[in-house]
Parts: C-alpha cells; sequence; structure tokens
C-alpha cells in the first residue's frame, strides 16, 4: 500500500512537471530544422518567430502539381508545392527613434521566446523590442478553417508594421481594404488563392501598394485563408470550383468571432484529439531541464543537444512521442488529404521526393500510429485518397503489360513506388504496396470495430486486392504460391518469392478471412483465400541463422540497408511472433542485429520501424535504444525527424513504435509492458488503444506493473497477459476494470 502511494505521488508529480512544450531562445533561422509546426489538417504553416521579421510560411495540402501521369514515370508525376508566406516587419513603437524593421535579430537571452504549446496547438512568441513587450500567438483552426495570429503589446499604439503576403509562384498580391489576396492556376488547371484579413483595434490599418501599413495600433488580429480548386473526385478530374469564394466565407464567418471565441473553438477541437492520451516515464533531473525559466527548463534545442551527448531525458523522450501525435492532428484530418512525406509542411515547390506519397514504407509509417495512439479518427484521410484514386489505379494497372493475365483480363489495381493525389503514379511498381494499404483499412476495424464501415469501405476493397493477387501468384512446381517478380525494397534484384511480397500478401490474405469471418460474407471465397494464404511461399532460417531476405539464401551480414522490409512479418505484420513461431522470430532477431546501427540504418524512418520490431521481439532495451538512436542521430532542434533531409515518418512511426513497448494486442490477447526498457522503470500511460475496441492506462514501479485499468467500447472479450500471467476480463460496453500488478480485480 505504502508503495502504491508512493508510485501514484512519483507518477503525479512527473506528469504535472512536464509541460508539452517547445521553446527556444532565439528566432529560426532554417525552415525545416527550427521553424516550428501550425496544420489545422488541411491548412498548415511553419512559424519563424522572428522580432524584425516575422515570416510565417503556409500550405494547403492540395496544391499539387501533375496529372493522372499515364507513363509512370517519376519526374512527370508532378509535386507537392509550397503555396507563399506571410511577412510581417515590425515598424515603429512610438517615441523609439528610426527603427527600421531591418536590425538583426536577438541572439538569446531573457527577452526572447517562443513557443509551440503541443496541448494546445498553438505557437507563441514574446519579445521585448524598444522597450515594448510584443505578443504574438498563432494558431490553425480546424472548426474555423483559418491559420489566426494575434499580434498585442503591453503599450498603447505600440503596434506598427508592414504586413504582405506572398505567393511561391510570382503571383501578384492585391490588396483591398484590410485584406490582402492572390491568385493562381496551375499547368494542371489547378485553381488556388489566399487571403489575409487583418482586423486592428485602435491605429489604422492602410494599404500600401501590394502591402498593408500598421500604424500605432493597439491590436491586431489576422485571418489567414488558402485553398484550391481540388476535389477528390475522379469522375471531376479532380476539379472543383475555384476556391475564392469559399474562402471570402471562410473569412467572414471567422471574422465575426472574436479571438477569444476561436481560441475557445480551437482548443475545444484539438483537446478533443490530442488530450486522449498522457505519458510519463520518468522526471527529468532538474540540472537537465535547466534555468532560468524553471516552468519550462531549458530550450528545446539545448536539451536535445545535452541527451545526444548521452544525458538521460525521459521528459523529452515523452515530448517526442507527443509531437508525433501533435503533427498527425495537425496534418490528417478530415476532409482532407493524408500526411504525405513531409506531413502538410513544405516550401519547395521542387521539394525532395516531390513530398509525395511513398508506399513501400513511408506512408504506411505515417500511419501506424493511428490506431494505438488513440487518433483513429485520423486515419480516415487515408482511406479517403485510397478511394478516391482507385479508378485511375485500376487503369494504369491494366494498361501494363506486366499485368496481363492468360485470361485477359486484369482485376484490381497495383501501385508504382510514389503516387500523387489526381490518379498519377510514379517511379517502378511496388507490386504488393496494396495489399499493405489493406493492412491499414483492416487495422480501423481492427481497433475500432465499426462494422458499416468494414463492410462499405474496408472490405470491398480488401476482397478486389485479393482477386488481384488470386490473378498473379505463380505456382512453383511444387504447388506453393509466390508472388512473381517483385523487389525486397529497395535492395536486390526483381525475382519471385522475395519475403517483403510474400509477408504482405500473406497478410491480406489472413486479414481478408478475418474480416469476410467478422461479415459473415463470401463463405466459399473466404475459404479460397485461406488455401491460397496457406500454400504462400513463407520465410525461411538462412545459413547464418537469419531471416531470408529472399527465398534464394544470399542476405549478406555485413549489410546495413535501410530497409528491413523482409521483417514486415513482425511488424507491422503478424505471421511471425515470438510465442506462435519462436524460430522464425529467433531468425528475425538475427536480420534485425546483423543490420546495425549506422551507415544507411540511420535514417528518419529505420529506428522507429527496429523499435517497433525489437518490441515485437521483446527485447526491450534494444528496442528503447532506437528511440535514443532516432533522438541521437536523426532529430533536428525543432524535433522534425530527419532523413535527411526532413521526414515526418520517423516523428510518426517512433510514437507508434513506442505505444509497441507499453501495449500490444496483435495476436487478439491485451499484453501489458511487453517491451519495458530498464531506462523507464516507473512511469504511466493512459488512453493507449488496444485490437477489440479497448483502452488502456497502465501504471509500473520499479520495471513492474502496479495497475491497469482496461475500458472496453464494444464489450468485446478481453483477455489480458502480463509477464507470464493471464486474467479474462468481463467488461461490457461502456465499462472499465481495473487490475492489480497480479492481475487481480482491484
Ligand atoms: C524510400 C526510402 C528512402 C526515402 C524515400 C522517401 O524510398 O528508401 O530512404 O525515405 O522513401
Amino acid at each position: 500500500m505504502t508503495r502504491l502511494v508512493y508510485a501514484t505521488v512519483l507518477l503525479a508529480g512527473a506528469a504535472s512537471a512536464q509541460e508539452l512544450k517547445l521553446w527556444y531562445d532565439k528566432p529560426a533561422r532554417n525552415w525545416s530544422a527550427e521553424a516550428l509546426p501550425l496544420g489545422n489538417g488541411r491548412l498548415g504553416c511553419m512559424v519563424f518567430g522572428g522580432v524584425a521579421r516575422e515570416r510565417i510560411q503556409f500550405n494547403d495540402d492540395s496544391l499539387w502539381t501533375g496529372d493522372e501521369n499515364p507513363t509512370g514515370d517519376y519526374k512527370s508525376m508532378g509535386a507537392y508545392q509550397n503555396f507563399g508566406d506571410l511577412l510581417i516587419d515590425l515598424g515603429r513603437a512610438p517615441g523609439a527613434g528610426d527603427g527600421s524593421g531591418t536590425e538583426a535579430e536577438p541572439r538569446g537571452g531573457d527577452g526572447y521566446e517562443r513557443a509551440l504549446s503541443l496541448a494546445e496547438a498553438e505557437h507563441r512568441v514574446t519579445f521585448r523590442k524598444d522597450g515594448v513587450t510584443h505578443t504574438r500567438t498563432a494558431f490553425a483552426s480546424h472548426p474555423d478553417e483559418v491559420i489566426v495570429l494575434r499580434w498585442t503589446a503591453d503599450r498603447a499604439g505600440a503596434v506598427s508594421g508592414v504586413i504582405k503576403l506572398q505567393g511561391a509562384h510570382g503571383e501578384t498580391t492585391k490588396a483591398e481594404g484590410a485584406t490582402l489576396g492572390f491568385a493562381g492556376t496551375l499547368k494542371n488547371g489547378l485553381a488556388y488563392e489566399a487571403r489575409a484579413q487583418v482586423v486592428a483595434k485602435g491605429g489604422a490599418v492602410e494599404p500600401d501598394g501590394s502591402a498593408l501599413q500598421l500604424r500605432g495600433c493597439d491590436e491586431v488580429l489576422i485571418l489567414i485563408a488558402a485553398g484550391t480548386s481540388y476535389v477528390p473526385d475522379y469522375g471531376k478530374k479532380y476539379q472543383g470550383p475555384p476556391p475564392g469564394e469559399r474562402l471570402r466565407g471562410q473569412l467572414e464567418a471567422a471574422g465575426k468571432r472574436s479571438y477569444d471565441d476561436l481560441r475557445a473553438r480551437h482548443l475545444a477541437d484539438h483537446q478533443k484529439l490530442f488530450g486522449r492520451v498522457a505519458v510519463a516515464w520518468g522526471e527529468t533531473a532538474p540540472a537537465v531541464r535547466g534555468s532560468p525559466l524553471p516552468a519550462t527548463g531549458a530550450p528545446t534545442d539545448r536539451r536535445l543537444a545535452a541527451y545526444r551527448a548521452g544525458g538521460a531525458d525521459p521528459e523529452l523522450e515523452a515530448l517526442v512521442f507527443q509531437m508525433g501525435r501533435y503533427l498527425l492532428v495537425s496534418c490528417s484530418r478530415r476532409p482532407g488529404l493524408p500526411a504525405n512525406l513531409q506531413g502538410l509542411w513544405n516550401d519547395s515547390n521542387s521539394p525532395p521526393w516531390h513530398s509525395d506519397y511513398h508506399a513501400n514504407i513511408n506512408v504506411q509509417m505515417n500511419y501506424w500510429l493511428a490506431e494505438p495512439a488513440n487518433l483513429a479518427d485520423c486515419h480516415l484521410p487515408l482511406f479517403d485518397l485510397i478511394q478516391s484514386q482507385l479508378e485511375p489505379w485500376r487503369k494504369a494497372t491494366q494498361a501494363d503489360k506486366e499485368f496481363r493475365t492468360a485470361s485477359g483480363r486484369t482485376r484490381g489495381w497495383a501501385l508504382r513506388t510514389s503516387h500523387n493525389i489526381s490518379g498519377g503514379l510514379g517511379w517502378k511498381w511496388d507490386k504488393t504496396a496494396n495489399a499493405w494499404y489493406c493492412l491499414h483499412l483492416w487495422e480501423h476495424y481492427a481497433f475500432g470495430g465499426d462494422k458499416e464501415y468494414l463492410k462499405t469501405v474496408a472490405y470491398p476493397i480488401m476482397k478486389e486486392t485479393c482477386e488481384f493477387w488470386e490473378d498473379h501468384l505463380k505456382a512453383l512446381p511444387d504447388g506453393r504460391l509466390v508472388v512473381p517478380k517483385a523487389w525486397s525494397p529497395e535492395h536486390g534484384p526483381d525475382e519471385d518469392g522475395v519475403s517483403y511480397s510474400q509477408e504482405i500478401v500473406w497478410d491480406l490474405f489472413n486479414n481478408y478471412v478475418a474480416a469476410a469471418d467478422a461479415l459473415g460474407a463470401d463463405k466459399a471465397y473466404r475459404d479460397q483465400v485461406a488455401a491460397m494464404r496457406d500454400k504462400l511461399v513463407t520465410p525461411k532460417i538462412g545459413k547464418w541463422g537469419q531471416l531470408q531476405e529472399w527465398m534464394v539464401d544470399r542476405d549478406d551480414p555485413k549489410d546495413q540497408h535501410r530497409h528491413t522490409s523482409h521483417l514486415f512479418a513482425v511488424y507491422p505484420g503478424r505471421q511471425i511472433s515470438v510465442a506462435r513461431t519462436p524460430e522464425l522470430a529467433k531468425a528475425a532477431a538475427v536480420s534485425l542485429a546483423a543490420r546495425g546501427e549506422a551507415g544507411d540504418s540511420r535514417r528518419s524512418w529505420t529506428w522507429p520501424w527496429r523499435c517497433a520490431l525489437w518490441a515485437r521481439l521483446g527485447q526491450a532495451d534494444d528496442a528503447g535504444r532506437m528511440v535514443r538512436g532516432l533522438l541521437t542521430y536523426n532529430m533536428l532542434p525543432n524535433l522534425f525527424a530527419n532523413h535527411p533531409p526532413f521526414q515526418m515518418d520517423g516523428n510518426f512511426g517512433i510514437t507508434a513504435a513506442i505505444c509497441e513497448m507499453f501495449l500490444q494486442s496483435q495476436d487478439g490477447d491485451i499484453v501489458l509492458l511487453p517491451a519495458l526498457p530498464k531506462a523507464w522503470p516507473t512511469g504511466r500511460v493512459s488512453g493507449l488503444c488496444a485490437r477489440g475496441g479497448f483502452e488502456v492506462d497502465i501504471a509500473w514501479q520499479d520495471g513492474k506493473l502496479v495497475e491497469a485499468t482496461v475500458r472496453s467500447r464494444l464489450g468485446s472479450p478481453c483477455k489480458v497477459r502480463y509477464g507470464g500471467k493471464t486474467a479474462d476480463l468481463k467488461i461490457p460496453a461502456g465499462g472499465a476494470a481495473a487490475i492489480n500488478g497480479d492481475l487481480a480485480a482491484k
């Protein structure tokens, strides 16, 4: 009892000391490494927090060049575009000499702070200039569909300066009253427009050429709206009406609300999603948290540098965990497009890898956290995109001789490695990416249990993809089935039966069988698919005890290639597990250890995948080391994962992987603390999700479970495992059960 009370006090302390905030003592100079992201799912921006000049670079997730791209050539597929910048040049404070707005930015010190609060999804910069303290607060509102920026000062009439709006494609900006706007049309016919509306209290706002002059205002509110004519509808060639009227409506509606009202609506919306999960796995030592500000400690970039040098900082790790959730909420909301390689943040018209949807690991990793980290709603834009692209994907598949069958018919669809948002595919075929997308469709059902969704959205696509594979699998002389001529990304030859492809098709067939059973549908086809699944060539153990990447035993134990494609069956798949297939699990661990942690193995997304793999293999300290590896080698000062350059998959992936360390449910049971590293002896997590419609809170101390609470949304059977013990909990839908470290009811 004393022990429990102690644990509770300790954990409560850890949670309250931990502010979910990134903060810095100087403005950002570098876009990808230092500026901070805001987003409402569709519309986002990167805020620099400048003093002499504030830069707010913004994006809308549908501003894409490219089209259906019939050649499949990656070069002609199009790219996600930069939209533009809102710039604020600071003017002279009354009676402060000739400050011109061109002065150097501060180099740190106690007159400046910029911070991103993850819990509030709000950026705030405060600085002192000419004896005046200025505060600029910004957020991207999902309910009101605009970016909101308020600029206040502690002296009346001190808000002066120039506001500019600049498009990234050479547009001409016009000032109309207190609004700036520009519009354009890309070569593919996509129309777009951005508008910034300024409302001042006191003083004056006056057009000045293509800019707005603020003179002696007490306070200024800037609302930014931007959008395109994109609609997710192939029948309309993805083109809807130009966005101008819609943007005017958004600004008019938002402009009628007070700042406090806009902020309250934004906060309620954000916290409804973000606030579902809390985590703490230790208190950071006060010396590391730092001074001079005890509330926020040392700036985040310095904390990261100290961590890189080998220091312990569990609060920083927890901040990174929550950053993944924050970013998904900020760039993946309905209605809107899913997270691309850079989420939705992009300052270039020719970004790395087109800032596209990469289907051989990256877009999937973007969504690994959605279900376990309690953001299932944020998974939906991925399904919406898949549905809106299926028709052109089918056409591209039918048109390619690669997929011609003896019967002359081509059923289903396949993907190349990359795709855009208007039916276009690029680069070489990644044949089993179709089946990997189906895993996401299935997992949403497995976690949430929505039968209507399964029946109307997931099942038809899963069935069609099974039909594709029914037509394309090749029988070996002994009757076993292989995926013909495919690639283990991005590694080795194109050939039959590579483990990656075999495992992903196995996963599709296995999940299809479960889906058909859940719906009581298509009994005969279900049995046929089950039979095909059981004939697939399965991963083999090779000559150095490794899990073979190819049917041919050619794996090189010195190979440090970044992809761990052949380990799909361990995670995110479930064909291999320590409990059911111990020999294969051992071989997977041999392969994973051999890949090492240096060279090409240091990428944004390698650490998270390997972290989740080690967690599934029950090797807790190895999993913990992957968290440390990401923060040490592939994380930028603004906590963006770095490939390089920055790539959002690592942020999303590490959150998902850490979930696997605390909670697993892929085999039906709820397993508590399956991979708890020694470095995290005491902690508490709440709100993580398990398959079957469960939400779980777990507390542990000295490496041992102290208590857990399981809430059931659906009332489905619930078996909990911890260590060697199991307990069957009977929890009605909407009910909860609390258990202690021995899994006995509390
Ligand atoms: C895959 C990876 C690369 C990179 C690119 C965007 O092709 O192999 O490392 O992440 O996607």
